[in-house]
């Protein structure tokens, strides 16, 4: 009896952190914190009211209800208090009731998980295309143009910073790139994704995007983001042994920005391909 208390007593004092749902105040994970990362696209509202405010207060109630009539049960029907059990196994009644009732709570739920996975899926009329490459241990990222003009198009790829990098650059350790994801905020960014090798998952947390990179095939997400800032996330389908260190760091930026960024970008690496065109043409 005592260690059931024990047990009922830690579970009372867990479901007292429950309210610690709240957002947390930056755009990296935090020390010691759980919870999700603060939402920067309407997805990701979407999917924390979903599970703060609809999920978790459904599943609070199951638990609440299991372990009171599990109390209940103990105290009740122990050899001391019933020594003599009850002989039936059936009572149609009941079992209707506990097959009804779990149907119903699985209809609750999936009406308001399905209109989130229609949100997810269909994509708005996209303002810029981004595709993104997993690869074993970083992220190819490639600006297509719908129109096919090649002054639009741009690809580079971001690999992680070491340590003491990151640390020079003023970045988190183990989320700093070297060459971050750029978009201009407040315009819907069509990500499509893929892999060159093995599996990987493109994952933005404060997204709400978590979309599997698949060789030979193309999956495709969206987002858009209000706010211009930092964001982080992280491949998210063990890919090898470095899948820790192949982090995603998207920047939104203005979009007058984000154009001074897109030209200026475009202009160094035409210069670097150039470089190699003519160094390889030297080589041979
Ligand atoms: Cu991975």
């Amino acid at each position: 009896m005592r260690f059931l208390s024990k047990i009922t007593a830690g579970f009372f004092i867990a479901l007292l952190a429950l309210p610690a749902f709240a957002d947390l105040p930056q755009n990296v994970p935090q020390e010691k914190a759980y919870g999700f990362q603060p939402a920067a696209t309407e997805v990701a509202r979407q999917i924390h009211i979903f599970h703060n405010l609809w999920l978790m207060p459904i599943i609070t109630a199951i638990v609440v209800l299991v372990t009171l009539l599990m109390i209940f049960i103990f105290i009740r029907f122990n050899r001391k208090a019933n020594p003599e059990p009850q002989r039936f196994s059936h009572n149609s009644l009941v079992e209707v009731i506990w097959t009804l009732v779990p149907v119903l709570i699985l209809v609750i739920i999936a009406v308001p998980s399905f209109r989130l996975l229609y949100l997810e899926d269909v994509i708005p009329e996209a303002d810029l295309t981004v595709k993104a490459t997993g690869s074993q241990w970083y992220w190819d990222y490639e600006y297509t143009d719908p129109a096919g003009n090649p002054d639009k198009t741009v690809s580079y790829s971001s690999i992680m910073l070491e340590a003491d990098e990151a640390k020079a650059a003023g970045k988190p350790r183990l989320l700093g790139v070297d060459n971050p994801l750029v978009v201009p905020a407040g315009k819907v960014v069509r990500v499509i994704v893929t892999a060159s090798d093995v599996m990987h998952s493109f994952a933005v947390p404060a997204f709400g995007v978590k979309i599997d990179a698949v060789p030979g095939r193309l999956n495709e997400t969206w987002f858009k983001v209000d706010e211009p800032g930092v964001y982080y996330g992280q491949c998210s389908e063990l890919c090898g042994k470095r899948h820790a260190f192949m982090p995603i760091e998207v920047h939104v930026l203005p979009q007058a920005d984000y154009d001074a960024w897109f030209t200026k970008t475009q202009a160094e690496y035409a210069t670097l391909h150039a470089l190699d065109g003519a160094k390889l043409a030297l080589a041979n």
